[in-house]
Order: C-alpha cells, then sequence, then structure tokens
C-alpha cells in the first residue's frame, strides 16, 4: 500500500479551498475531500512495514496546536509547475511536529527524507509552464488567510492511485496531547 503522513483539514476550510478552485485553464483542481496537509510522504510498504509505521507513530508525543493557511505558491520543476498550493504560516509547533514525524520514521529505517519541509494544502497539479494566468491566479488570491485550524492529530493515509484522482483513506489517527 502507498501511504503518507498528514494533518487532516476540518470541513470548513476544505469548503473553502474548493471555492478558490476555479478560474485557471491547466489546473486539475483536488476534490475537497482530499485537501490534506503531508508531513511525509512514505510511498509503498508491505503489511509488515506499514505495521512498523503505525507503532513508531503510536509514540509520537506532541501537543496540539493552531496553525493557519496563507497565500498561495507553485512548485515548479524545470520550468514547469507541477503544484499549486496554499501556503501555511510560519508555524514553530508544525515544523517541530514535521521533524517528530521524520526522526519516529528513521529510527524504523526509513531513509531520510532529505527535501526541505515546505508546508502546504495542493490546491491543484498542473504541468504548464508559468503563464500570466497563473501568476494572476496567485495574485488574486494571495491575501487568503484561513482563521487558525487546530491540530489535533496525526494521520496515516493510504492513497489508492484510480484514473482519474486518487482516493486517500485515513488508516489510522494520532492523538497529539
Ligand atoms: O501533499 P501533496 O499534495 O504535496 O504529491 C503527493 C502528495 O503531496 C506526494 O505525497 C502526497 C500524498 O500523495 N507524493 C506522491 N508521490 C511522491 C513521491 N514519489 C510524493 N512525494 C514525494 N515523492
Amino acid at each position: 500500500m502507498r501511504l503518507f503522513v498528514a494533518l487532516d483539514l476540518p470541513w470548513e476550510i476544505k469548503e473553502e479551498l474548493s471555492e478558490l478552485s476555479f478560474n485557471l485553464i491547466g489546473a486539475r483542481w483536488v476534490p475537497a475531500d482530499n485537501f490534506h496537509l503531508t508531513l511525509r510522504f512514505i510511498g509503498e510498504a508491505s503489511r509488515l512495514q506499514a505495521e512498523e509505521i503505525d507503532l513508531a507513530l503510536a509514540t509520537l508525543r506532541g501537543r496540539s496546536f493552531a496553525f493557519a493557511l496563507s497565500g498561495l505558491g507553485w512548485f515548479e520543476k524545470a520550468g514547469r509547475v507541477s503544484t499549486l498550493w496554499v501556503g501555511v504560516e510560519r508555524n514553530q509547533d508544525l515544523a517541530k511536529l514535521q521533524a517528530k514525524v521524520e526522526s519516529a520514521l528513521y529510527r524504523i529505517g526509513l531513509p531520510p527524507d532529505r527535501r526541505r519541509f515546505t508546508p502546504h494544502v495542493t490546491l491543484a497539479r498542473m504541468d504548464s509552464p508559468v503563464t500570466p494566468a497563473l501568476t494572476q491566479f496567485v495574485q488574486a488570491h494571495n491575501l487568503y488567510r484561513s482563521a487558525p485550524i487546530r491540530a489535533d492529530s496525526v494521520t496515516l493515509f493510504s492513497s489508492f492511485l484510480g484514473k482519474d484522482q486518487p482516493t486517500y483513506t485515513p488508516e489510522a489517527e494520532y492523538a497529539l496531547g
């Protein structure tokens, strides 16, 4: 199974994000149900590995905290935009939580993820150069800021890559104190 660790988002926030999700040619919008904030992509794992991952995540100790979504941006690879996202206001608690998840998984032998953590919520997948329409879209919505969102648990999701959109299933939830 294909796994990742994320913060799920409250329904009101998912609705708010889906209200931003229109009017940009070439954007493959993420369905509201699928919005999440990835802490760690794991990838393919066997049943046994999944059980180890579950045990490792169950040892996470942390306090719940609040964070806010803020502004828009995109990821670019070789001059092509791959992901349009909503950003997250700078947040030490979130950075600490991500580091804890990373080290819990490192302890059970997952290779470290060396990329810098750039917290975001993917709004759309794309495959296009940076166009005026994209920069206009980002400018138009850049003042977006969510109400504070409580992070009181971390979720282990499985991801089934269907024909159209992936299906994400929460497999386990780990409460933050
Ligand atoms: O949270 P976002 O949408 O940025 O792009 C995938 C998604 O990220 C990412 O994991 C999240 C849940 O599917 N993902 C998928 N394949 C990946 C890979 N091979 C990956 N991240 C890193 N490496």
